[in-house]
């Protein structure tokens, strides 16, 4: 049978379950990616769970969110990250060495191979022809430890790119166009194969920022062919014996298909609030705007530097602006310096950060209250960038660059004569951000370090109040916020359980605690954006047992049950409506409908009305949800294998 080339990839390293849309499957990992954000408490977890060496040939632990240290906690996590990174066998990738999606392309990315992240945007490297995808803490730790993760069979649909991007108009432009169409919810549970003629015309930057952003469509995970602009691109990053080709089948059969014109997109921005709240540049253009900044791991490449490059050189930032460049990679800043891309960047008055998330994780550059943030980042989740109520706006680079220059959301188009691309010869940099695992040392645990906690097991039948009603759309952002004050306690769950919901309901913690248990209810889509399991684990630890909503998304529903918590959905969305914050929920004989299928029937003792919700397990997921989770699973396995 003709495959698509994500049937191959999956395929090539199916460990269990049959490749059929809707289906479990487990999928051997090549390749692991950690970061210092939910990478400390993966190694937590590892150790947990017993391992004594990591298993896939290439892990790598990245420090590339909470690069400045702005508090020595930070440099704890990152300390414990080394050593165990050390002991255990994965490479350390040091602070300011670059965001881990970048630098894992540059260095690491095989096509043809399987990639595991802690971070949602692992995808990128899927511009490479790898199959790569983002999950939470204990999934990756248990793949460094050798297991296959577990995922629920995608779709696959075929985006048919033909023509060719105008001038002016870039890869993110083509990303927020299929937001725009399909919605932050478009994705969930299918993967996007590029295919087409319009393929060969996007260079492997643009393909990096279209697989990369497919995360804001939830997107399992996004995939490009390997071809030769891909070689390309290896041969200048002297890593020409790591390509080899990788494409689809001529007549490959998908389960869908999307079509698209690169020559119809046209620049695009995406209104504060959500990625997908997209309109023509026109619609916004004259916004005035305080704050403009071009990086994160779907903005930083060479071309998007050298592109806003191109349009200061010999310009200046407006004086009412303070324009912020973050390079995605130590390689990408230093072929700027080589190439004298800094010097004109800094005559023009634009600051160059160090390569990091910084301020697209709210670390840093904290926009004013009542001002107007414009970014060629990817998610604009309210309160993200550190600041409640912020408004912040999402671009390409060319927009937020000739933006910067007028100090108004400008349509690029008003420039003048777009930037010529231009690659270096190569890439070649220094590779001492790197420090190779040599299986010894002390792994050294700081005082910000605390024990991983452990899920306790479903409960016969649950009785407990509904400690918050919230609306669609929920993101990982509103249950464990960003910002350097919040990620600061990632290794240290009682610490950050007391920011849940921080923004949303700043009574929810108190509230939860004098409770004792409760249910958190929520419309459509549950857990958005990020993997960060902290969006589980902080709730659980303040006796959250079971989320009533709509949807779920697919690394938050994973996550809840990895810990213990009941990802319930409404049979019938009405009953969303019938409940009222406060409400007390009776989940009679939970365990034993969790037990028996997944239908569990819902009791309100204030309206005495009753309801259905459903989780749909697999055997493997019922085992671990029953049990408190998976490492709650796993020691109850171990315990019994010692009898
Ligand atoms: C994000 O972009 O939201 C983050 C910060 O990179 C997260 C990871 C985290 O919260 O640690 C993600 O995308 O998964
Ligand atoms: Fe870092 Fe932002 Fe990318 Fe998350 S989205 S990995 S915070 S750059």
């Amino acid at each position: 049978m003709s495959r698509s080339l994500t049937r191959k990839l999956i395929e090539s390293r199916l460990r269990a379950g049959r490749a059929v849309a809707g289906e479990e499957i487990g999928l051997g990992v090549d390749q692991v990616l950690l970061t210092d954000t939910n990478g400390t408490m993966a190694f937590l977890q590892f150790e947990a769970m017993g391992f004594p060496r990591v298993v896939p040939g290439c892990v790598v632990a990245y420090v590339d969110h909470n690069v400045s240290q702005v508090d020595s906690r930070n440099s704890d996590d990152h300390r414990y990250l080394q050593t165990a990174a050390r002991r255990y066998g994965a490479v350390f990738s040091k602070p300011g060495n670059g965001i881990c999606h970048q630098v894992h392309l540059e260095s690491f990315a095989v096509p043809g191979r399987t990639l595991l992240g802690t971070d949602s945007h692992t995808p990128l490297c899927g511009a490479a022809g790898m199959l790569a995808i983002g999950a939470g803490g204990l999934d990756v730790a248990a793949a460094m430890g050798g297991g296959p993760y577990f995922l629920p069979m995608p779709e696959v649909v075929r985006v048919w790119l033909t023509g060719e991007l105008r001038p002016w108009v870039t890869a993110k432009d083509v990303i927020l166009e299929l937001l725009r169409r399909l919605s932050v919810r478009g994705g969930a549970g299918k993967i996007f194969e590029y295919a087409g003629p319009g393929v060969a015309t996007l260079s492997l930057p643009q393909r990096m920022t279209l697989a990369n952003m497919g995360a804001e469509l939830t997107l399992t995970t996004s995939v490009f062919p390997s071809d030769r602009v891909t070689r390309d691109y290896f041969r200048r990053l002297h890593r020409k014996d790591a390509w080899s080709a990788q494409e689809a089948d001529a007549d490959a059969a998908y389960d869908g298909q999307i079509e698209l014109d690169l020559a119809t997109v046209e620049p695009l921005v995406a209104l504060p609030g959500s990625p997908d709240r997209v309109v023509p540049v026109a619609d916004v253009v004259d916004t005035p705007v305080e704050q403009v900044m071009v990086g994160s791991c779907t903005n930083g490449s060479w071309e998007d530097m050298w592109a806003v490059t191109e349009i200061l050189r010999g310009r200046s930032v407006h004086p009412s602006v303070s324009f912020v460049l973050f390079p995605g990679s130590h390689r990408i800043l230093e072929t700027m310096a080589r190439e004298g891309l800094l010097a004109d960047l800094l005559a023009s008055g634009a600051l160059v950060s160090e390569p990091s998330c910084g301020a697209c994780a709210g670390i840093g550059h904290v926009p004013a209250a009542g001002t107007k943030s414009l970014r060629a980042f990817n998610r604009n989740f309210p309160g993200r960038s550190g600041v409640k109520d912020d408004q912040v706006y999402l671009c390409s680079s060319v927009t937020a660059a000739a933006s910067a220059l007028t100090g108004r959301i400008t349509d690029p188009r008003e420039v003048g004569a777009t930037p010529e691309p231009y690659l270096p010869g190569n890439f070649v940099a220094s590779t001492a951000g790197f420090v190779a695992p040599d299986g010894t040392g002390e792994v050294v645990r700081g005082p910000n370090i605390k024990p991983v906690p452990l899920g306790e097991p479903v409960a016969e039948t649950l009785e407990a109040p509904v400690l918050i009603k919230l609306g669609d759309k929920v993101s990982t952002d509103d249950i464990s916020p960003a910002g350097a004050a919040v990620l600061v306690f990632r290794s240290n769950v009682p610490a950050i359980a007391e920011f849940c919901f921080h923004h949303a309901d700043p009574q929810f913690v108190a509230r939860a605690r004098a409770a004792g248990r409760g249910i958190v209810v929520a419309g459509e889509h549950y857990g958005q954006g990020s993997s960060r399991e902290v969006a589980a684990i902080a709730p659980m630890h303040l006796g959250v047992r079971a989320v009533l909503a709509k949807s779920f998304a697919r690394i938050h529903r994973a996550n809840l049950l990895n810990w213990g918590v009941v990802p319930l959905a409404f049979d019938d969305p009405a009953a969303y409506d019938a409940i009222e914050p406060r409400d007390r929920l009776v989940l009679r004989g939970l365990r034993a409908a969790l037990a028996a299928g997944g239908r569990v029937t819902v009791g309100n003792t204030r309206s005495g009305t009753g309801f259905t919700a459903s989780c749909a397990l697999s055997p493997r997921e019922r085992e671990i949800l029953l049990a408190g989770g998976l490492l709650a699973h796993t020691r109850a396995r171990t315990q019994a294998a010692r009898g």
